[in-house]
């Protein structure tokens, strides 16, 4: 057993539980202590303060934990384990989820930051939906029957494609699990996670249901631990065949580089956004106003589709700005745990150092601030939702993904040249187009450079839904049957019906 666990009393308003478990490198249905023995800090983001501590895993970590799903793929998961059954084990899983339903969300609330009633009402509750909406295709991953000629039986097999990495976010830990995990065991392939070093403890104690559930030992590995090792050694492996990473740009460049220079394994990469969010002048500015406010202020603005950048037609400048202002004035900043509390701190010193930076950039740069700009309090890394006015193309704020509380508001002219500003960033993640005039939205989204484009709402996906982005914001889509694709392999066999083959 290791030598870490976390136990903690939630004596809150709304969540009065507790919970204890062990936060070891979790291999072959075990948690033991990473291969050299050493702890990371888990820092509480109201108090700044240690939380907790987890163990440290290690590159020799990753390959204990390859060799296990490596053994449970050839014994008692992937091709050996009917469909039906894996589905079963995943409901099992997914019961579980909601009986623990509000531990996990308090486990996101005190780990990241999140309020825990939208922790509860998004997050955890969407990755519960994730677990059941693939327990549903486990059974239904289907090859093809392709007709050549009367002599030749020709089908597809969609096999597991092995052992798949998985290196999680910080932003929507459990959530993000779910979405790589949900059709990584629906195709049957065994996985080794890694989560954020910053916010664990969610996927941690899902390794314990996991057990709990039935899955045979080895299906589920998790190391712990720091993206320049544990990370590094998973991209590098050559017995992982596929890594599905959700992160930075920069970071998924380097996964990249490192597929490629081992065994040239497949990857997916849904990396950073800078959504354009598009008003224009037919949109129900109240509605519009609050979608905005949702689209760049939820969940801290720590979201990779968040419409960062607003776009707003001339003719309603004014009449959106102080409608959406007052919107944002109202958000109520706090403890996570509280009541009617909508915004919580960033997850982290260095995130927080990062964000205040930028705001800082858009006041040196000349900007107006238009509603926040400052930290909350001394204590914790909280951020008044910030609003920036009067800002130009070539400003930081506007150009590059700030991952905080902060929107930039511009101007347009007309439906082509919302949709020229709107395109012009290296990203290509969503969009969000607001408009009573259905034909003119729907016109719209179809010409922006987006993987995802919202209408009359903003940065809400389903699991059902593919989610992903083009450019800059990465290859490949998570959820929806679209995300199956990344999991198998395709195998053609040909069966000779009747063809002689005479040699000689
Ligand atoms: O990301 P990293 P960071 C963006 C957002 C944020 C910025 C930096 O703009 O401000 O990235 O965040 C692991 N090989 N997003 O520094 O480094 C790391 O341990 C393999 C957008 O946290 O990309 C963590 O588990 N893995 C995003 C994960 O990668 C490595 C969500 C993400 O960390 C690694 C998060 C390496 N060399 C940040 N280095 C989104 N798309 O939602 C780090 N990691």
């Amino acid at each position: 057993m290791p030598g870490t666990s976390f136990s903690y009393d939630f004596s809150s308003k709304v969540y009065t539980g507790k919970t204890s478990f062990k936060t070891g490198v979790f291999i072959n249905n075990e948690f033991r202590d990473g291969s050299e023995g050493t702890t990371i800090d888990i820092m509480n983001p109201v108090t700044g303060g240690v939380l907790t501590q987890i163990s440290e895993g290690t590159a020799q970590d990753v390959d204990t934990a390859v060799q296990a799903a490596k053994a449970a793929l050839a014994t008692t998961w992937g091709l050996k384990c009917p469909g039906a059954k894996r589905s079963l084990l995943m409901n099992k899983l997914a019961n579980l989820m909601e009986e623990h339903h509000d531990e996990l969300s308090a486990l996101e609330a005190v780990d990241v930051g999140k309020t825990f009633n939208w922790a509860k009402n998004a997050d955890v509750a969407a990755a519960i939906a994730t677990i059941r909406y693939y327990a549903g295709w486990a059974d239904k991953i289907l090859g093809q029957v392709i007709e050549t000629t009367e002599a030749k039986l020709a089908y597809t097999r969609h096999e597991p494609i092995g052992v798949v990495g998985q290196i999680l976010p910080w932003n929507f830990p459990l959530l993000i699990m779910c979405w790589k995990l949900g059709p990584a065991l629906a195709t049957g392939n065994t996985a080794v996670i890694k989560p954020a070093e910053v916010a664990p403890l969610s996927c941690i104690r899902m390794c314990e249901l996991i057990v709990e559930a039935g899955f045979p030992a080895g299906v589920v590995n998790m190391v712990t631990g720091y993206g320049h090792t544990v990370g590094t050694a998973i991209t590098a492996h050559n017995g992982i065949e596929m890594v599905s990473f959700t992160g930075s740009t920069f970071t998924g460049g380097k996964v990249m580089e490192n597929a490629a220079n081992s065994n040239i394994k497949d990857v997916t990469l849904e990396l950073g956004g800078k959504g354009p969010c598009i008003v224009l002048e037919d949109a129900d500015i109240d509605k519009a106003a609050n979608w905005a406010a949702f689209g760049v202020f939820w969940s801290q603005g720590q979201v990779c589709c968040a419409g960062s950048r607003i776009f707003v037609q001339e003719s309603i400048y004014e009449k959106f700005i102080a409608r959406f202002t007052q919107v944002v004035r109202s958000i109520k900043a706090g403890d996570p745990f509280g009541e009617s509390i909508w915004h919580g701190p960033q997850a982290s010193q260095q995130h927080f150092d990062r964000i205040m930076g930028y705001i800082q950039s858009g006041k040196d740069e000349g900007a107006t601030v238009a509603v926040g700009g400052n930290r909350i309090g001394t204590e914790g890394y909280f951020i008044e939702p910030t609003v920036f006015t009067d800002v130009n193309p070539n400003m930081r704020v506007v150009k590059e993904e700030i991952f905080g509380p902060v929107a930039v508001v511009l101007k347009f002219k007309d439906q082509a040249d919302a949709i020229r500003q709107g395109n012009d960033t290296e990203y290509g993640l969503s969009a969000a187009i607001f408009s009573e005039n259905i034909t003119k939205a729907i016109e719209t989204a179809h010409q922006m450079q987006a993987g995802m484009t919202f209408i009359n709402c903003n940065v809400s996906p389903e699991c059902q839904v593919p989610f992903g982005g083009i450019k800059k914001s990465g290859i490949g889509r998570e959820l929806g049957e679209y995300a199956l694709r990344s999991y198998y392999t395709v195998k053609a066999v040909h069966v000779n019906l009747g063809l002689e083959m005479n040699i000689g």
